[in-house]
């Protein structure tokens, strides 16, 4: 019987000296540790649990619940089960929770415990648990009293371990489905590309219900038997505190851009760091060169995506180039094709990213179409972004044909917006765009028109904000609302959002 990410993430822990994850005094001094043991217990005991609520393999296992270790242990629960995991936006509202439970249909449903009247709105009580951030809840309680599942349901390579819901382009989110295989090669994958070993502690500081913090650094830790310093969520001091302790960290631009702002993160403060990973948005080239002169260190790029994990990286040994994102990965194909012809594009030009692989997801959940449309016969899956690749292989992402906007690495699809916002009285249509912002990359912009009845006099940029406040999670809501008298369109009436984008950034 084997479990194919389970038995390799705990074949992994073996590696390292017992300690999984460590807390860290002002003075570097470890003050706490939580050990492979005691960690690995808890996932057996939430395991138990899970069973005893009718959970079994195949089925979704939703969670909305703050980031701790016994969240993460909630993870390898589900593996442990074969179970599949489905991790929720911390910020998402009930009305968009709703679309996810509809959709996936869990058995179980975990929320905080804060949110308990929300859950029991959106599942039965008795698939309902509660986890707050520091292990209490129902979740916590029962299994305090649990007993210890022992090894791990059989799952193969194609059994599938997670679905993470990535919007989509119409409006409506897509279940990834991401396989055993796909996360384990991918992380194994990047341990070696990125030399991960036991001696290793990663400063972890992102949310584990993406792909980023939750497959790329919490699957790699695990797998290298290295240690992890877990942080609630990005805090420039508690980095500084903890970056003489540790020797990585994987951020998204705005991490890096917040640290640069901060005249105490100098070269020593980075000296014990071995690697800074970025990905998830572009990091601006000028973010890469004011780093490297702040640090003495290159910050290596990498570029993925939920469905495919990661595609491509930087090198870590040769030249990290400053505003491309390195190679494909060992075992990972990538092609850029003209979108017309199908044809692979020339050096140098742009073409629609397209990569196959061991890494590449095995469909959207229940949408077989969009699956079709999306993922081809031949193994590749289309990205949706635009690239080049230059004579010596690096590769540099010029653009999105996708309408998608990017801020502080959350993906943000302004049809989903502009559905909410066209709804709103007094509004004839709206655009959502991404302007240029810097902190977050890109902020979210509603260009709204009137309608010209009663109600449009009284709309403000307040009035439109407020009216979505129920509806989205509060990163996707518009930072500004410009009212304009007409939207740029082109002859054949599609609005002209690069127009929109030169007049308002
Ligand atoms: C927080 N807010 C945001 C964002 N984050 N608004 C827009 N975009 C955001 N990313 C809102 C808060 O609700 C708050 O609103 C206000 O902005 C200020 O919050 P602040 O305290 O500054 O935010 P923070 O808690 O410091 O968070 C910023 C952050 C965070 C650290 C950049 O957003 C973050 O951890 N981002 C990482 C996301 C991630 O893991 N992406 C990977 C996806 P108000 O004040 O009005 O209440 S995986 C992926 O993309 C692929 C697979 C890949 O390649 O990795
Ligand atoms: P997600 O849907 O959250 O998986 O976001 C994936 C998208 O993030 C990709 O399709 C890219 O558009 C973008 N992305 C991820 N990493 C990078 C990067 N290093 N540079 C540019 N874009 C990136």
């Amino acid at each position: 019987m084997s479990n194919c990410l389970f038995d390799a993430l705990w074949d992994g822990r073996q590696a390292g000296n017992g300690q999984l994850f460590v807390h860290n005094t002002a003075d570097n001094e470890v003050a706490s540790v939580v050990d492979d043991k005691t960690f690995f217990s808890l996932t057996a005991r939430i395991a138990t649990v899970f069973t005893n609520a009718s959970v079994s393999p195949g089925d979704r296992v939703a969670v909305q619940i703050p980031k701790s270790i016994e969240a993460l242990a909630v993870y390898i629960a589900c593996l442990r089960v074969g179970a599949v995991f489905l991790p929720l936006n911390t910020a998402y509202t009930e009305a968009e929770l709703a679309y996810f439970i509809g959709d996936a249909t869990p058995q179980l449903l975990i929320m905080d415990p804060a949110k308990q009247d929300i859950g029991e709105r959106l599942i039965p009580a008795e698939r309902l648990l509660t986890l707050d951030d520091s292990g209490g809840g129902s979740l916590g309680a029962a299994a305090s009293t649990a007993n210890e599942m022992s090894g791990a349901v059989s799952r193969e390579a194609s059994d599938l371990a997670a679905i993470l819901y990535t919007s989509g382009t119409t409006g409506r989110s897509k279940g990834a489905m991401l396989t055993h295989g796909n996360l384990l090669s991918n992380s194994q994958a990047l341990l070696e590309y990125w030399q991960f070993t036991a001696d290793d502690v990663l400063l972890h500081a992102l949310p584990i219900f993406h792909t980023h913090g939750l497959f790329v650094a919490s699957n790699i830790m695990l797998l290298s038997g290295g240690r992890i310093i877990f942080q609630a969520g990005f805090s420039v001091d508690a980095l500084l505190d903890a970056m003489p302790a540790a020797t990585s960290l994987m951020g998204v631009p705005t991490f890096y851009t917040r640290l640069l702002a901060d005249s105490r993160f100098t070269e020593q403060a980075a000296k014990h760091m071995r690697l800074f990973i970025s990905g998830s948005a572009p990091l601006l080239a000028e973010t890469h060169r004011d780093f490297e002169e702040r640090t003495g260190k290159k910050i290596l790029e990498r570029y993925g995506m939920t469905e495919t994990n990661m595609n491509t990286s930087n090198p870590y040994e040769g030249e990290r180039r400053a505003g491309t994102v390195g190679f494909a990965l060992p075992g990972v194909d990538v092609r850029l094709v003209d979108p017309d012809t199908q044809q692979t594009v020339a050096v140098g030009e742009v073409g629609m990213l397209q990569v196959r692989g061991p890494n590449v997801f095995a469909g959207y959940w229940q949408m077989p179409e969009k699956t079709r449309e999306e993922l081809l016969e031949d193994g590749f899956f289309i990205t949706g972004d635009l690239a080049t690749i230059d004579a010596q292989g690096y590769i540099t992402i010029v653009g999105r044909s996708k309408d998608l906007i990017i801020s502080g690495g959350y993906n943000i699809y302004p049809k989903e917006l502009e559905l909410l916002v066209d709804d709103i009285p007094g509004v004839l249509e709206s655009a959502v765009i991404g302007v240029p912002d810097a902190d977050f990359g890109e902020s979210v912009l509603a260009v709204v028109i009137r309608d010209g009845s009663q109600a449009a006099d009284a709309l403000t940029q307040e009035s439109v904000i407020g009216s979505l406040s129920t509806k989205l999670a509060r990163f996707k809501q518009p930072r500004a609302v410009h009212f304009a008298d007409e939207l740029p369109r082109n002859t054949m009436g599609k609005v002209q959002k690069n127009k929109l984008r030169e007049q308002l950034s």
